[in-house]
């Protein structure tokens, strides 16, 4: 790993950064490795990272169809939150969670993990309800989550209106550990960490076929560079997920949607933690740089057009509007969409497939990125055991054939 002091830092910057060392090789595929993971995301890169450094399987790839982080990884608003209400999903993002806090140090790498604070709004009885209800069972398993009155919200934000408003603020839901991480930062620290360990970043690889031998477990795939065989294929996909399952004959009980997101002008620190409503289909917080980031709900039809529809966006800006509206003059910068896979119950699988040796991490709809370090870390562990960790053993495909739904439609946030 190159080290540099201020001097040389200087120097390379203002030689129109000549003589950088890129941060992960380009590999040519090689024939064969012991386990290929397909989409280089956070989950896949981080799979691939956990692979190598917890269970010592060194001869790893991830097959990328375009860049590294270029799905949705790189598309979302990059809320961090655990509050979520089952006792299994409490435990699979507090995980998460707590990985957060030791990323950076970890991947020698700045994510820039953020624990602004994540707040959710009550509009309605209802809204009321079910936060309370979540803050009490997220309490039940240790996860911090309190309720906040309307003047308590607004001492966290003194920017949000609450009345005379069409949907008023009664209360809010506040996570003080949840908050933000820079996307990016987290895709090229897992690739630069991987790579380190001898893991192959092949980008430009799409895959297009899954090869399986007489008794039916997987071969190889056949990608874009080659046949490339691999006994041991993680798939995380994301919205491309039952596309490649697909190839393999197994069919996800998953549904794919445009998922939109838009950033403002930048401007000086303004915004001192996250704002999300689930009611009104509007999420709000400030980048770094200082950009709004602004999110809205998902298209109302399924699609894999990475735009989604301008009445959308439009609808959220309204929205965050209302609730903000100093922010009424604001100049939007651009919008752009991911696709993101939904399942019925609005939790992720994280799996073994039918398929021996094929291997699933999908179904995170509009809420994986808070999840990375730990659905990468546990997804390794079950691609490395050919069995699921304790945490993800309910985040089974046949959960949606058994019945045993985990349900989180209220904790998803983004409605879809
Ligand atoms: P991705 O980053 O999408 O990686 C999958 C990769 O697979 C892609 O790079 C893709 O190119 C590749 N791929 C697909 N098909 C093939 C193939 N055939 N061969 C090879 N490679 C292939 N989550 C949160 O927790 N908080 C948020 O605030 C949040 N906001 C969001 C806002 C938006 C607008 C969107 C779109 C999503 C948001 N999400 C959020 C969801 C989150 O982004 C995803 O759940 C998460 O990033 C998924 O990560 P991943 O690594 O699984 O997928
Ligand atoms: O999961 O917190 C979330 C989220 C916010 C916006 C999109 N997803």
């Amino acid at each position: 790993m190159q080290r540099f002091s201020g001097f040389s830092l200087l120097r390379r910057g203002l030689s129109g950064h000549r003589d950088w060392q890129p941060q992960w090789r380009k590999p040519e595929p090689k024939a064969a490795y012991d386990a290929i993971i397909v989409g280089g995301g956070g989950h896949g890169l981080g799979a691939a990272y956990y692979l190598a450094k917890e269970h010592n399987l060194r001869n790893v790839a991830v097959l990328e169809k375009g860049w590294i982080g270029g799905g949705n990884t790189g598309r979302n608003t990059t809320i961090i939150r655990s509050n979520y209400l089952r006792d299994e999903s409490a435990a699979l993002y507090d995980h998460a969670l707590k990985m957060w806090e030791g990323l950076s140090q970890d991947l020698n790498y700045n994510v820039m993990f953020s624990q602004r604070g994540v707040m959710m709004l009550a509009h309605t009885v209802h809204d009321v309800q079910v936060f309370k209800r979540h803050v009490h069972a997220n309490r039940a398993n240790r996860v911090d989550n309190q309720w906040l009155t309307c003047e308590e919200a607004r001492a966290v934000c003194p920017l949000l209106r609450t009345d005379d408003i069409r949907y008023p603020v009664l209360g809010a839901a506040f996570q003080s550990r949840g908050g933000t991480a820079r996307h990016d930062a987290v895709a090229w620290g897992y690739a630069r960490a991987a790579d380190a360990l001898g893991v192959d970043i092949i980008e430009n690889c799409e895959v297009t076929g899954i090869r399986r031998d007489a008794n039916g477990a997987v071969q190889a795939l056949e990608t874009a560079r080659g046949l490339i065989q691999a006994r041991k294929v993680g798939v995380c996909a994301a919205g491309h997920s039952s596309v490649i399952l697909k190839m393999a004959g197994v069919r996800l009980p998953l549904e794919s949607y445009p998922l939109q997101a838009l950033v403002s002008e930048p401007v000086k620190p303004i915004f001192p933690c996250v704002v999300m409503s689930n009611t009104i289909h509007a999420y709000i917080s400030q980048s770094d740089k200082g950009e709004l980031v602004i999110g809205a709900g998902t298209d109302a039809y399924t699609s894999y057009t990475q735009r989604g529809g301008l009445h959308v966006t439009s609808h959220a800006l309204e929205a965050i509007c209302e609730l903000f509206p100093m922010f009424r003059r604001m100049r939007m910068l651009r919008s752009w969409g991911g696709i993101v896979d939904v399942s019925p119950d609005r939790s992720p699988i994280i799996a073994k497939t039918p398929v021996p040796g094929l291997y699933v991490n999908c179904g995170w709809g509009t809420g994986g990125f808070k999840a990375t370090p730990g659905s990468a870390h546990l997804f390794a562990w079950t691609i490395a055991h050919d069995r699921p960790h304790a945490i993800n053993a309910p985040f089974t495909i046949e959960r949606f054939r058994d019945g045993r739904l985990i349900d989180e439609a209220a904790a998803a946030a983004v409605a879809h």
